[in-house]
């Protein structure tokens, strides 16, 4: 077992072999001016800071032979995989599925829907679609990470309040070992990231870990 000795809220040991990287909705519909997350009112600058060590903490994984999971948050075309009530929401100019600057917002297969440049999967990742908040619901994720030996999972991306955090809590439920990358993750609003850090580590780990992309990467790549 390797082990994260600075993790909060106490060490997190992994088997090097079952370790793997989620990242959560990188995509421009959240991080670039004229997606979703602009539609709804929100400084999207903050989420682009994280790019860098975001990139990092993947480039890490990818050089430690490790997997890499992406997920995105984008419906059909048809709008089928979307419930009506989270159609409804929002309140914006722009909803789910309406047209915007990237495309038809939300939608996969759009500009908006895609990866930023930045945190692009590689050829052979698993990017799994979702039509949640949480990766488990309605995806395949369970089944591709029992198929890979997966038991311990670093999760980033945004963001960290909603997507991250309930895909967090679907894990955790399912009995992974999850680590949250506090500087690979961010909110549009600073106090639901610090309030999500501290629920997640809170009781004893009683969701799971945080670390930062510098302490993950020591770990992962220690002799
Ligand atoms: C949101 C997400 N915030 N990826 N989606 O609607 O966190």
């Amino acid at each position: 077992m390797a082990t994260i000795a600075t993790a909060k809220p106490y060490p997190y040991e992994f088997p090097q072999a079952g370790f793997a990287l989620l990242m959560i909705d990188m995509q421009r519909d959240f991080i670039e001016p004229g997606g979703f997350g602009s539609a709804l009112g929100n400084d999207v600058s903050r989420l682009a800071a994280i790019l860098p060590a975001a990139a990092r903490l993947v480039a890490g994984f990818r050089r430690a032979g490790r997997d890499v999971l992406h997920t995105k948050e984008a419906h059909r075309p048809d709008l089928s995989d979307c419930p009506p009530a989270k159609l409804r929401r929002g309140g914006g100019a722009l909803r789910i599925g309406d047209d915007g600057p990237m495309g038809r917002i939300l939608i996969d297969g759009e500009p908006g829907s895609d990866f930023v440049a930045a945190l692009s999967p590689a050829a052979g990742e698993p990017v799994i679609a979702k039509p949640g908040k949480g990766a488990f619901f309605a995806t395949p994720l369970e089944r591709l990470l029992r198929e890979r030996g997966i038991t311990h999972l670093a999760i980033g991306g945004v963001t960290t309040e909603v997507c991250v955090q309930t895909t967090m809590r679907e894990a955790n439920d399912r009995g992974y070992e999850c680590v949250l990358v506090e500087d690979a993750t961010e909110s549009y609003f600073p106090a639901f990231k610090q309030a999500t850090l501290d629920m997640i580590r809170a009781q004893g780990a009683i969701v799971g870990w945080t670390a930062t992309v510098d302490e993950v990467l020591a770990a992962l790549e220690a002799p």
